[in-house]
This record gives structure tokens, C-alpha cells and sequence, in this order.
């Protein structure tokens, strides 16, 4: 396998990319693949990985140790929806915390970010997965393609990444928070619902947590990767 290349089939290009970070290869390296045969999503879900879609995993060794590393994710979804939109994938894009790319409200891309500490320090590797030709069918959720090409979609991307994780790295989190915020589906005011609860979204924190007024404890609370959803508009009126 050589670095910044595209390999015809593997497990997951995050495997893929940790061991060009154990190699030793710098921040920007990059490794795609046309498809996968165990794609992951996060807490050991699966990512069902279609022939003619975006698998891309990218290598960033943040140069400060705090909370940029945090960041990451938030900083690629910027990355992966501006490439998008470049490459004319239209209107209704936006960033649902913490890593997904949503047409509307169906699903067409994820983000899985993995962290690794070796001899040669820490390192994350950023796998990006999006449905560029083709949307799987039956998963019990929305999703959505984007109806780009996979081919022009995968420079752009890259181009993006380098930029925002520049920007992340160099400056801090605050032009990522900007954002992300003004593309967020979870924007502050939104009624939503986690592990059962209900709130309103506030904004988000010093590390790219969620922040949340809780209905329950009328407390803000931080939320760090837990899945959130916005509150049926029925569910809302229901409940008063
Ligand atoms: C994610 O996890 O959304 C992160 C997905 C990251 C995939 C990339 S592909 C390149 C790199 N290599 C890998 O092995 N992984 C990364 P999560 O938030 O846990 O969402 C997973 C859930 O999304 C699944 O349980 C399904 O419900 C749904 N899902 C699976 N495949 C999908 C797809 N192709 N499109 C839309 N939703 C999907």
C-alpha cells in the first residue's frame, strides 16, 4: 500500500491509515479505498460500504496537545461538507453533531475519528465515509446520497481537510466552532432528546461538546458523544 493512493478493497482504510501512522508518515497522509469489506462506524456499529462511494482516511498529528484534538471531527465535517457542496452536490447539506453529514434529514456521510499514542507521539486518524452514487437501503434510518462523483469528491475533500485541520491547528477551534454552527441541524434553540431526555441546545463548548439545557434539571449539560435527536414537532405539543 503507498501513502495517498487509492486501493481497490480492504477491511476499513482506518486500519489502513493507523499503520501509515505507525509508519511514521506526516499529518495530511491520506488513504482511500473503492470499497470495504468491514467498514466501521463508532461503539462497534457498522458502516455498509457501497462500490462507487467515498472510504477515506486521513492522518493528522496535531502539533498542541489540548483541546484541538477534541475538535477533529467537528473540523473534518466542515471539510466534507464544503467539498461536497464544490463539487455540486446542491442544496439541504448540514453538519449533525458530532459526525454526520445529513441531506435534509437522512444521513449521507459519517465521520470516525480514532486515536492513537505510539513512540512517535499522538496521532488521529480521520476515517470519512459518504454516499456519493448510492444510498444503502434497509438500515432502519434515513439516508441519503449526495450525487457527486466519487473521483472528484475525494481531491476536494482532501484539499479541504488540509485546510480546516490547518486552521484547527494553528488558530484553535474558533473559526471550526463558527462553522460548524452555522451549518449545525443541532442549532442553539433546537428542542432535542438523549437517552430519554429532553432540552434545548445552547451552543458548544470549549472542546466541542454539545451543550444542552436540560428540561429535567434546567442546567446546562455537556454533552460529549452521545447520539442526540432533534424533538418530534408532535412530540413537543404533546408534552406542553
Ligand atoms: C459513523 O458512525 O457515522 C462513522 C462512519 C465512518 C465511516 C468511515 S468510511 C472510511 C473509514 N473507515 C471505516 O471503517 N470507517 C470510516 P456512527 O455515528 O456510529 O453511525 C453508524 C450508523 O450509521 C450505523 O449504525 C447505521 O445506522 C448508519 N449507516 C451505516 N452505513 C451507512 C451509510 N453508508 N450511509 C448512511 N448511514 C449509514
Amino acid at each position: 500500500m503507498s501513502a495517498n493512493s487509492v486501493v481497490e478493497i480492504c477491511d476499513s482504510t482506518n486500519d489502513l491509515c493507523r499503520a501509515l501512522g505507525e509508519e511514521g508518515h506526516p499529518s495530511g497522509t491520506w488513504i482511500s479505498a473503492r470499497r470495504q469489506s468491514a467498514g466501521r462506524g463508532r461503539l462497534g456499529r457498522s458502516w455498509v460500504s457501497q462500490e462507487g462511494n467515498l472510504f477515506l482516511s486521513y492522518l493528522f498529528r496535531p502539533s498542541h496537545r489540548d483541546e484541538r484534538v477534541s475538535w477533529a471531527p467537528l473540523a473534518a465535517g466542515v471539510a466534507l461538507l464544503t467539498a461536497a457542496e464544490a463539487c455540486g452536490a446542491g442544496r439541504g447539506l448540514g453538519l449533525k453533531w458530532p459526525n454526520d453529514l445529513w441531506r435534509g434529514e437522512a444521513k449521507a456521510g459519517g465521520i470516525l475519528c480514532e486515536g492513537v499514542s505510539g513512540p512517535k507521539g499522538l496521532f488521529i486518524v480521520i476515517g470519512i465515509g459518504a454516499n456519493c452514487a448510492s444510498e444503502p437501503a434497509a438500515l432502519g434510518i434515513p439516508v441519503a446520497s449526495l450525487g457527486v462523483s466519487v473521483d472528484a469528491l475525494r481531491p476536494a475533500l482532501v484539499r479541504e481537510l488540509d485546510h480546516w485541520l490547518g486552521v484547527l491547528d494553528s488558530e484553535g477551534p474558533a473559526r471550526i466552532r463558527e462553522a460548524f454552527l452555522s451549518r449545525s441541524v443541532l442549532a442553539p434553540g433546537t428542542e432535542v432528546t438523549w437517552q430519554g431526555r429532553t432540552g434545548q441546545v445552547s451552543g458548544l463548548g470549549a472542546s466541542g461538546e454539545l451543550q444542552v439545557l436540560a428540561d429535567d434539571t434546567g442546567k446546562v449539560e455537556n454533552l460529549l458523544a452521545e447520539d442526540v435527536s432533534v424533538r418530534p414537532r408532535a412530540d413537543r405539543k404533546a408534552s406542553g
